[in-house]
């Protein structure tokens, strides 16, 4: 018995070296005449009673048996799952997904990629016209002001802020070549903050008056009664104050940045 000993640990020796990247015994030990023993205690230990759970190799030592785990487990059985997610690898505001055999990253808007570290081209959503770091929706129906602003809200936006020369010309290109409308609310107002009849844009709640503007040149014309913001086509789409009840196209504005509910 002492000599069958003996070869028994020699051989699982050898297997142990086979659990190292090389077959677990054909490739080492087929061609020892002393392998049927092993032969025999690998089957009962590590086919029969197989104690290394999810796909992990099984392998003789003299004390027994070893387990070599796959990626994403550990443990003397690899029945342990390991945290592939620990220290968040998803970069720019990713989410981390502990998956069996490793993670997945669920990116925020305007990312992509393994850990969501490409830039990806944001989207308007159907409908909506993309220009800069805005999308702007030109509305098919006229409302008050406050109606209108209460629309853009209902879609994430807010009535629009134009706040540069790029901005009014892209609005007043789409206005003359697709729109009928004669009067388009904008997301202005002098009653916003105060009523002391100062412009805001409601918007960004900056003052108008202290950034771009493109009044026509004989407006506001209306203070103290004319408390909202709008563009006329006969003004060339210039601005204007006007009476906040009546009833106009608008245009609504989002940024790229509010888009967090597309996919
Ligand atoms: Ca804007
Ligand atoms: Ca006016």
């Amino acid at each position: 018995m002492y000599g069958v000993y003996l070869i028994h640990v020699a051989i699982c020796i050898c297997f142990m070296d086979g659990i190292d990247g090389q077959p677990l015994y054909e490739d080492k030990c087929h061609v020892d005449e002393m392998s049927r023993p092993c032969n025999e205690a690998y089957s009962n230990v590590c086919v029969k009673n197989n104690p290394c759970d999810n796909g992990a190799s099984c392998g003789l030592t003299p004390e027994g048996y070893i387990c070599k785990c796959p990626a994403g487990w550990q443990g003397d059985h690899c029945d342990e799952d390991i945290n592939k997610c620990d220290g968040n690898p998803c970069k720019n505001g990713g989410t981390c997904n502990n998956n069996k055999v490793a993670f997945t990253c669920s990116c925020a808007v305007g990312w992509t990629g393994t850990f969501c570290e490409v830039e990806s081209a944001a989207r308007c959503p159907i409908g909506w016209d993309h220009h800069g770091n805005s999308c702007y929706l030109f509305s098919k129906d006229t409302q008050s002001w406050n109606n209108s602003s209460d629309s853009c809200a209902s879609v994430g936006a807010s009535l629009v802020a134009i706040e540069s020369q790029t901005e009014q010309t892209f609005i007043q290109n789409r206005l003359r070549h697709e729109f009928a409308s004669f009067m388009w609310w904008l997301g202005g107002n002098d009653q916003f903050v105060s009523t002391d009849q100062t412009w805001y844009w409601v918007q960004t709640e900056q003052k108008i008056n202290s950034g771009y503007t493109d009044w026509h040149r004989k407006e506001p014309d209306n203070p103290g009664q004319q408390h909202c913001l709008a563009m006329r086509k006969d003004f060339n789409y210039q601005w204007c104050d006007d009476y906040c009840p009546e009833l106009h196209a608008y245009i609504c504005e989002m940024t790229l940045g509010d888009l967090d509910f597309i996919g």
